[in-house]
């Protein structure tokens, strides 16, 4: 007894030695989230933020590169065994070769881990060595955070929601004709169910590309290897009286609840709830320019993203992260290139008021955040031409669709974003002033002096903003 007391005794003084060696050579990391909706151009951001680490010529508002004490840059196996690679060679690649190309659409979880070798600053930077911090870079879908309100609502209140706001969508018509001719209290038929599923994807597919954001459950959008299974084989459908054991709606609701079990929880467990910075992008000017209802509807989504980022709203979520928080969260306005810079901080201004309720929120959960307009690879110029007699900024670039150089102007952005914002609120149809257009430029063709990377707008304010401060 007293024996085995003492071998225990033993080895915990052993156990906290080998802790304290091993503190000596303890390399922090900082798990850096990237998320946005679909198309809000992540893919292009971590592209561009890894190859300008990699190469910091471009990164002035970096500190750490800007006073020349990183060292080295490189990147090195993921911790994470089971989450796919960023494809960062692929993606880079695609944008600087001789004809550069943007990258293919993602839409899944990945990763992507860089080390810097780091001189310590100030008093320090004459007795420490460098010391390698480690970056682990996570790409997911914004629609997966949307999820989260999922695990709040029984089957019933989620279909009812659900029901409720689609009565009127045009991309439902065919969905809604099913369930009409669907007796949700009858014996489960399997073939009934998946083609129940299968249309209410559909109407989420349509709805996504016509501009709505509250399109969940975000795994219907891409199924990727769940693709078929009974998890993602379930739709809302109206409730009637007591449904027999054994029914369709039965199932349905079983499946629902699978779903939260067995694919939004393991998200939020497993990638959500590590992350320590966390940059949110969103495509502001593809928004206005499809009209206010598609700025009221993304606010809409933005705030309901953001929310996850307050873990008191959720109990599942407060027990998982217990006290551990987002310590930043950067809100980036991106394809800021597609702007004359004159009318940047516009961009900015509308970034901030889109997600002023959220921000407020965040701050008091503990959070720093901060918005900014970025372009992650800028594919234009800027120019100041004279149209009727006046001097009109606008940029310069190669169209995607025609292959033509063109220059453009987007539209006249307003001092107070409330105009925008508040008319979209109040539901106006269109624009009432204005009318704003968008043109998606080709990547210009890189050609880069050794030690810079791919030209962007704010990059490195970013970088400086998100990880800038553990440099
Ligand atoms: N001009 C310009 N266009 C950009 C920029 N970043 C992204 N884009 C455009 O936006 C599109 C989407 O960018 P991605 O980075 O693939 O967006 P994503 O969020 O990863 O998209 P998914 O993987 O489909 O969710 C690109 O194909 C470009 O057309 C930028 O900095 N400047
Ligand atoms: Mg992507």
């Amino acid at each position: 007894m007293v024996l085995s007391r003492l071998a225990d005794g033993v080895m915990r003084s052993a156990e906290n030695v080998s802790d304290t060696v091993n503190g000596l050579f303890f390399e922090p990391v900082i798990r850096l989230g990237v998320t946005g909706l679909a198309r809000s151009g992540k893919t292009v951001f971590i592209t561009s933020l890894v190859a300008n680490l990699l190469n910091s010529g471009r990164m002035p508002h970096l500190l750490a590169a800007k006073e020349g004490r990183i060292d080295a840059a490189f990147l090195q196996p993921q911790p994470d065994d089971t989450v796919p690679r960023f494809d960062y060679e692929a993606h880079l690649s695609a944008l600087s070769s001789s004809t550069p190309t943007w990258p293919d659409s993602t839409r899944a979880i990945s990763e992507l881990r860089v080390s810097l070798r780091v001189r310590p600053k100030g008093l320090l930077a004459g007795l420490q060595g460098p010391r390698t911090i480690h970056i682990d870079i996570v790409d997911y879908p914004g629609e997966w955070l949307l999820d989260l309100a999922l695990l709040d609502l029984s089957y019933g209140e989620w279909s009812s929601q659900v029901l409720d706001r689609i009565a009127d969508r045009s991309q439902a018509k065919e969905y809604l004709a099913r369930v009409q001719n669907t007796d949700p209290e009858a014996k489960l038929d399997e073939p009934v169910a998946q083609a129940l599923a299968a249309d209410f994807a559909g109407y989420l597919n349509a709805a996504r590309d016509d501009g709505f954001y509250d399109c969940t459950p975000g795994r219907f959008l891409l199924p990727g290897d769940l693709a078929g299974s009974p998890v993602l084989t379930f739709a809302p459908l109206p409730k009637g009286g007591t449904a027999p054991r054994k029914s369709l709606i039965r199932e349905m609701e079983r499946r629902y609840k699978a779903y939260k079990s067995q694919v939004v929880k393991p998200f939020f467990r497993d990638h959500f709830s590590r992350i320590d910075r966390q940059v949110v992008l969103v495509d502001v000017l593809g928004a206005i320019h499809n009209g206010p209802r598609a700025v009221e509807d993304m606010r809409g989504a933005m705030t309901e993203i953001l929310s996850s980022f307050r873990p008191g709203r959720n109990a599942f979520l407060s027990k998982l992260v217990l006290g551990k928080r987002v310590e930043k969260i950067l809100f980036a306005a991106t394809k800021a290139d597609h702007l004359h810079h004159a009318q940047h901080p516009q961009m900015t201004a509308i970034m901030e008021a889109l997600t002023r309720d959220a921000r407020d929120k965040a701050r008091f959960a503990g959070a720093q955040t901060s918005a900014l307009s970025i372009a992650a690879l800028r594919a234009t110029t800027e120019d100041t031409m004279t149209h009727d007699g006046a001097p009109l900024n606008v940029v310069r670039g190669t169209l995607l669709d025609s292959g033509k150089q063109a220059a453009f102007y987007p539209g006249d952005l307003p001092k107070d974003p409330n105009h925008l914002l508040g008319a979209a609120r109040d539901g106006a149809e269109v624009w009432l002033d204005q009318d704003y257009q968008v043109m998606r430029f080709s990547p210009a063709r890189l050609s880069l002096n050794p030690g810079d990377g791919p030209p962007h707008i704010w990059m490195d304010r970013a970088a400086q903003f998100l990880i800038g401060d553990r440099l």
